[in-house]
């Protein structure tokens, strides 16, 4: 370890509470504005620190790695990392880290919250009272029921899990897909199914897959077009697994019934994106994770993380296990 307390640069705003634990080990430099850094303040933040934390979204790529020659860990606040070049950072030592587990609850969550009222027309009934025109005789189009209809779940990790196992409880069956892994042996629960099978079965399809180059548009033109016109699509995931345009396209003709979406291509939406004039597309700024207790423990983790790496230990969640020892 090197001499005197780490640097560390904190990219995210943080409760005093949480900051204090990192003072106590190390030379605090904050990131004071909304959102990320510019890149500059990254990377001349970077020029000197020996951790960062930062939200999933903030972007370290080789270039930003190449120019921080002190880096021993990223630590992420979030279970994504398809912000940071995982090989690049292998490659110089340098140890990233997420942070599983404490928000598959919240995400799977969101995820039934967003199945029921896509089925239930709730968006859609809520403008309708609002705008004043639930007037005598007035009914709104019926929804649908959930019960006895088909999830398919793409990517059956952790909150794929939790999600499967909530729509049992509302009387789904549930299929998946998983890239990574054929039928694992412990998923008696729900039965796997090819993309394309499981494309055209679902009455709901499902993303809980990474951000990799493998997943990128994996939900794309040809696979909408699997669909049935009835069905409806989920994103709780990454943006970049779906073809925004594709989707955009396949919604206006009908030939999927809806989708609903929590991340985007890109982040945050952009005034003028087509997708903002889809009346029958649910549209969230990303709070998957986003209730009180997931945040305040995906934070605990976080930290957890980067000091574990920043004392020289072996951090609780870390990416790239390979990486850890390697810079010390
Ligand atoms: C967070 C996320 O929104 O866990 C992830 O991968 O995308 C989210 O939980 C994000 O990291 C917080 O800004």
């Amino acid at each position: 370890m090197s001499a005197g307390r780490p640097r560390v640069y904190i990219a995210l705003p943080i409760p005093d509470g949480a900051l204090a634990r990192i003072e106590a080990q190390c030379a605090v430099e904050r990131f004071r504005g909304d959102g990320t850094p510019s890149r500059d303040e990254l990377l001349a933040a970077l020029a000197e620190a020996e951790g960062v934390l930062g939200s999933a979204q903030l972007q370290i790529d080789a270039e930003a790695l190449a120019s921080s020659p002190r880096l021993r860990v990223v630590s992420n606040f979030g279970v994504g990392f398809d912000n940071v070049d995982i090989a690049a950072a292998t490659q110089r030592g340098i140890v990233v880290c997420n942070t599983p587990g404490v928000l598959s609850d919240a995400v799977a969550d969101l995820t039934l919250g967003l199945i029921l009222s896509l089925a239930r027309r709730l968006p859609e009934s809520e403008r309708f009272v609002r705008e004043g025109r639930w007037l005598p005789g007035e009914t709104m189009t019926l929804g649908t029921d959930v019960a006895g209809k088909t999830l398919g779940i793409v990517g059956l990790g952790r909150i794929g899990q939790a999600v499967a196992r909530r729509a049992q409880a509302f009387g789904m069956a549930v299929v998946f897909h998983d890239q990574r892994q054929e039928p694992p042996a412990d998923a008696g629960f729900c039965a796997y199914r090819d993309l394309d099978a499981l494309l055209s079965e679902s009455d709901v399809v499902s993303l809980h897959v990474n951000l990799t180059p493998e997943t990128e548009h994996l939900i794309g033109a040809r696979e909408l077009a699997m669909m049935k016109p009835s069905a409806y699509l989920i994103n709780t995931a990454r943006g970049g697994v779906v073809d925004q345009a594709a989707l955009v396209a396949a919604v206006k003709e009908g030939r999927i019934a809806g989708a609903a979406l929590d991340v985007f291509e890109r982040e945050p939406l952009a005034a003028d994106e087509p997708i903002l004039n889809l009346p029958n597309v649910i549209l969230l700024p990303h709070i998957g994770s986003g209730t009180v207790e997931t945040r305040s423990a995906m934070l605990d983790l976080a930290i957890d993380n980067l000091l574990a790496v920043l004392r020289g230990e072996r951090p609780p969640c870390p990416v790239n296990l390979e990486a850890v020892g390697q810079k010390r």
